[in-house]
């Protein structure tokens, strides 16, 4: 038993086949596994992106360093705008854009992106943005947003995304590794009818930035800004004489392996680190997984409700559906800005049928109750799908019953921003569903799960995650630090990718994520994680959310301690928090039983709905907090310390 690095406690036996008239006409049909995964990707790479020059080389593999559709010449707004138009389908809408004040709203047809893309990259062009101009954005989710980053693509100008939430240190961070010259932002954004002041956040971050000659400024709110002259510029200034029509500013060619853009990941303590996704394989990479997993038609409409600033919205709101030529609703705002219903007031108003967010806003949902859903016609979705975090089995069952009308497949997608691209995911036609696992690899994905010493460990036992070989949309590198990236992702077991979460596989084959390896808490010998803890806590059913982490304990190492949401507004009390512990009990064991737990109305999370465990941690050894630049709501681990120590 030693061998064996992480206990899998919890079992969930439910399953759903898939329904039949899915699987009859679905995307990804029978035989899809059976494919030569070097004949699938080829013909993936020939048939869902249009090739300058075609490429000669499938993949070139000298780890850890692998190269795709190589001798490939590309360009990656040419395939998410201008062929779409160019084969008549510019009047198809790319984004239904909702604003976040009722009733500000605005369809972007193909066409109309193509026209502002152009007009947006010369005006980036007149501040010297050329290819190879390493170009940073700081904006909120506004259709500028996905405009620039296709200008910048268009003129072979790499970008970094840095979400709008993030601060001052952040961005200038970001832009001095990658060595940024432009900036492009905006006034202000909108959160919850407050204007959000991203100019005046830009303005401190460039004072950190002297590399950084230009700042390029949108519009929004129309709120007060300071312009410094010579260095910053009102883009609808700007670009008001600059022509639209494409020929006037045509897409540069680029190689499949040159740069597309960085997007950085925050350690928990460490310097971030930027990742690096080229232009052929991760347009590739992107557009195949969206196109099966989501199984998208000319008629879906899909909603990706994630952050552009997140690697999720790069792949799977932008990138992705643009290159398939999908149309996408596009929000601004929080999913309960004026009210709770919000998002499915949208839904029902644009007739959403492919729905994809986080366990994060699903528990959130839950915890405000079904009503608001149930307020609305969402008879259109067909499909939902999740990202972020290992998804509790109760909340994959709310999910698919509250908002799927317990007839939707959801399906579990897995992946990091360094993979790019889904790895591990059901596909809607073929896989019989298990709520809380995320199925299998995809075609050509070899994972495994390994113990210490690098042997795949039997089936239902945990242990570390691994990439055995190269897959198109792979991270290339961290920006200007091998050794890091060498370290990070290679050292452990060497020729593998270490992915840093740990995962058990069942008897079917079945993939169970299992949360960071960091996470995993250490219980008198015993190896629990996280996710099991929380998902039989929230398996409860006046739980909505929950997060477990460990403390140091004089008799068993480390105990368990619980931070508990209760649904519909509950305070907890005593008899509530017996009740749980027994309830943990019975579902997976003594051991797993919490030492302690603390009510709290919210968790600290990270902007992309994360639960911050380190956090938890340290209220919970009572030590000052680690770094907290990234959590979503600041407010929120001040609260939980405080209700922590009124228990103690
Ligand atoms: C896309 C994204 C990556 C980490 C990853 C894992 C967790 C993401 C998951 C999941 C279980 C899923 N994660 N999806 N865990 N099931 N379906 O989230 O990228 O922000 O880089 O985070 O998120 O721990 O390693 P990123």
């Amino acid at each position: 038993m030693t061998d064996i690095n992480i206990d899998a406690l919890l079992s969930e036996g439910r399953t759903y086949p898939p329904p039949p008239e899915f699987a009859a006409g679905a995307n990804a049909g029978p035989g899809f596994y059976d494919r030569d995964p070097d004949e699938f990707w080829t013909e993936q790479g020939r048939e869902r992106v249009s090739w300058f020059t075609p490429f000669e080389t499938l993949r070139e593999w000298n780890p850890p360093y692998a190269k795709w559709y190589l001798g490939g010449t590309l360009n990656a707004c040419y395939n998410c705008v201008d062929r779409h138009v160019e084969a008549g389908n510019g009047d198809r809408i790319a984004f239904h854009w909702e604003g976040e004040p009722v009733g500000d709203r605005r369809d972007i047809s193909y066409a109309d992106l193509q026209r502002e893309v152009v007009r947006f990259a010369s005006t980036l062009k007149q501040l010297g943005v050329r290819k190879g101009t390493a170009v940073a954005i700081y904006m909120g989710m506004v259709p500028e947003l996905p405009v620039a980053m296709l200008a910048c693509a268009r003129l072979g100008a790499p970008h970094t995304v840095v979400f709008g939430g993030f601060s001052a240190d952040s961005l200038s961070g970001r832009m001095n590794d990658m060595g940024c010259e432009v900036l492009i932002t905006q006034d202000e954004s909108w959160r919850r009818g407050r204007p959000v002041p991203l100019k005046q956040t830009a303005d401190q971050a460039l004072a950190a930035a002297p590399g950084v000659r230009s700042c390029l400024v949108v519009r929004r709110t129309g709120g007060e800004v300071s312009m410094v002259d010579g260095r910053d510029v009102w883009y609808h200034e700007a670009s008001a004489d600059v022509p639209d029509d494409p020929a006037s500013c045509p897409c540069e060619v680029m190689d499949a392996e040159d740069l597309l853009f960085l997007m950085y990941t925050s350690g928990t303590t460490a310097r971030p680190k930027g990742i690096v996704h080229t232009t052929g394989g991760y347009l590739v990479g992107v557009s195949t997984t969206h196109h099966y997993i989501f199984d998208i038609k000319p008629d879906t409409v899909y909603w990706c409700a994630a952050d552009i600033g997140w690697i999720t919205g790069h792949s799977y709101i932008v990138y992705g559906p643009l290159c398939n030529g999908t149309t996408s609703v596009l929000y601004e705002g929080t999913p309960d800005f004026p009210d709770r219903d919000r998002w499915w007031d949208i839904v029902a108003r644009y007739g959403v049928t492919v729905l994809y967010t986080a366990p994060t806003a699903i528990r959130t949902h839950m915890k405000w109750g079904p009503e608001y859903a149930q307020r609305h016609d969402l008879s259109s979705l067909r499909l939902l799908g999740s990202v972020g975090e290992p998804i509790n089995p109760e909340a994959w069952i709310w999910y698919r019953k509250y908002i799927g009308g317990d007839r939707t497949p959801v399906v579990d997608t897995w992946w990091q921003t360094e993979t790019g691209m889904v790895l591990i995911s059901p596909l809607p036609g073929l896989t019989t569903l298990k709520p809380g696992s995320a199925t299998r690899p995809l075609p050509g994905i070899d994972a495994a799960v390994l113990d210490e010493r690098g042997n795949e460990v039997p089936p239902g036992a945990g242990g570390y995650l691994v990439l055995r070989t190269p897959w198109p949309a792979m991270l290339r590198g961290i920006f200007g630090d091998p050794e890091r990236y060498e370290q990070t992702y290679w050292s452990k077991y060497p020729g593998r990718y270490f992915v840093g979460d740990g995962a058990r596989v069942d008897e079917d084959g079945d993939f169970w994520l299992l949360g960071r390896i960091d996470d995993v808490m250490n219980v008198s010998g015993h190896r629990i994680s996280t996710i099991e803890v929380e998902s039989a806590l929230v398996d409860h059913p006046s739980v909505a959310e929950a997060a477990v982490c460990g403390r140091s304990d004089a008799q068993t190492g480390q105990a368990i301690v619980a931070y508990v949401t209760l649904k519909g507004g509950e305070e907890g009390s005593p008899t509530r928090l017996a009740e749980l512990r027994e309830h943990v009990a019975g579902k997976i064991g003594k051991l797993a039983m919490p030492a302690n737990i603390v009510f709290t109305p919210e968790l600290p999370k990270t902007r992309s709905g994360k639960i911050m465990r380190r956090l938890l941690r340290d209220v919970a050894e009572n030590r000052s907090l680690g770094d907290t630049t990234t959590l979503a709501d600041p407010a929120v681990v001040e609260e939980i310390r405080s209700r922590a120590t009124a228990e103690a």
